[in-house]
């Protein structure tokens, strides 16, 4: 038995015509931005690929099918739908199994890539420890993934809702290389430092391209995680951020918020929070990390 897969058309194409492809993830349409800002950053953040020389492919699972690469139908409907699933590793054979739809994680669209022979992914943020885990144990699958698929992924390092600290112990006690992008402090999201220095710094898409390629011929089986600092004209004070993350916080634990919905009640209150100011900043970081991943996705097909 195989997991049923299908491509769009552009992807097909890209894979016949040997082009380079850059995966993207599903959730941050459905559970990390409201519609229709979701949906016109989905298609601006597929342009900014194309412009870029390499070719999207947005994952979801749509009626028990992993689609890679969704036509404008798929991605504007999945948009606009309500109550899609929110799919992390534990979760991505059961959806295909009931035939239902979802929208896939960091964790799952590494997975649905891996199995597609995409090896680079752009998202916004991933899921990480999350602050108070010494009691909840919150710690995002995607970690692990990381660890274990060979995926190269690039974020705009962890947002203020997790504990950074902590975050970075977890990937380093895991081996998952963190490479800041062209600086020595690993980014946190709206700000372009978290004030702590990352364990590694590249400076160069190839030099990144060929560090992945060199922990496949170690026998290494997890990916990268690329942490891109948000560009500087988009940059939002931690200052200005961080009572209101507080106030989310509180307000997740006032009301008893676990588990799969701790991380899109914290983004949507912090969207809500903001007016819209983290979603437009949100927006840059997703687009620059678009960029960045489809020039590393072409240095890994040259190399
Ligand atoms: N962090 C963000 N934006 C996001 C997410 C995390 O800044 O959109 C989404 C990603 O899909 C990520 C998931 O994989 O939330 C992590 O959820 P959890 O913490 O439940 O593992
Ligand atoms: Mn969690």
């Amino acid at each position: 038995m195989t997991a049923p897969m299908i491509f769009s058309t552009e992807v097909q194409a890209a894979r016949a015509a040997q082009k380079p492809l850059v995966a993207l993830e599903s959730t941050i349409i459905t559970h990390g931005m409201p519609w229709p800002d979701n949906a016109i950053t989905a298609r601006a953040v597929e342009a900014d690929i194309r412009a870029a020389g390499a070719v999207p492919a947005t994952i979801a699972v749509i009626y028990g099918v992993m689609h890679v690469g969704l036509e404008t139908g798929e991605l504007d409907d999945l948009a606009q739908r309500q109550n899609v699933r929110k799919l992390s590793r534990a979760d991505l054979a059961i959806c295909l199994a009931e035939g239902a739809t979802g929208a896939t994680t960091v964790a799952a669209t590494m997975i649905c890539a891996r199995a597609a022979g995409i090896e680079v992914f752009a998202t916004g943020g991933i899921g990480g420890v999350h602050r108070g885990a010494e009691d909840s144990f919150d710690i995002s699958a995607d970690l692990r993934e990381l660890a274990q698929t060979a995926v190269t992924v690039v974020a705009a390092g962890a947002k203020a809702i997790l504990d950074i600290p902590k975050t970075l112990e977890v990937l380093e006690t895991f081996g998952v290389p963190v490479i800041a992008y062209g600086q020595d402090d690993f980014p946190a999201f709206w700000s372009r430092s978290s004030g702590l220095a990352a364990p590694s710094r590249l400076n160069e898409p190839e030099a990144i391209a060929r560090a992945h390629r060199l922990r496949a011929a170690l026998g290494l089986p997890g990916g990268q995680l690329i942490a891109n600092p948000i560009p500087p004209g988009d940059e939002i004070p931690a200052s200005d951020l961080k009572p209101i993350i507080e106030r989310a916080l509180g307000e997740a634990e006032a009301k008893g918020i676990a588990g799969k919905a701790v991380t899109p009640f914290l983004l949507a209150r912090i969207f809500e929070l903001t007016e819209g100011r983290s979603l437009t900043a949100n927006i840059a970081l997703v687009r620059a990390n678009a960029r960045l991943a489809a020039e590393i996705a072409r240095a890994l097909n040259e190399a």
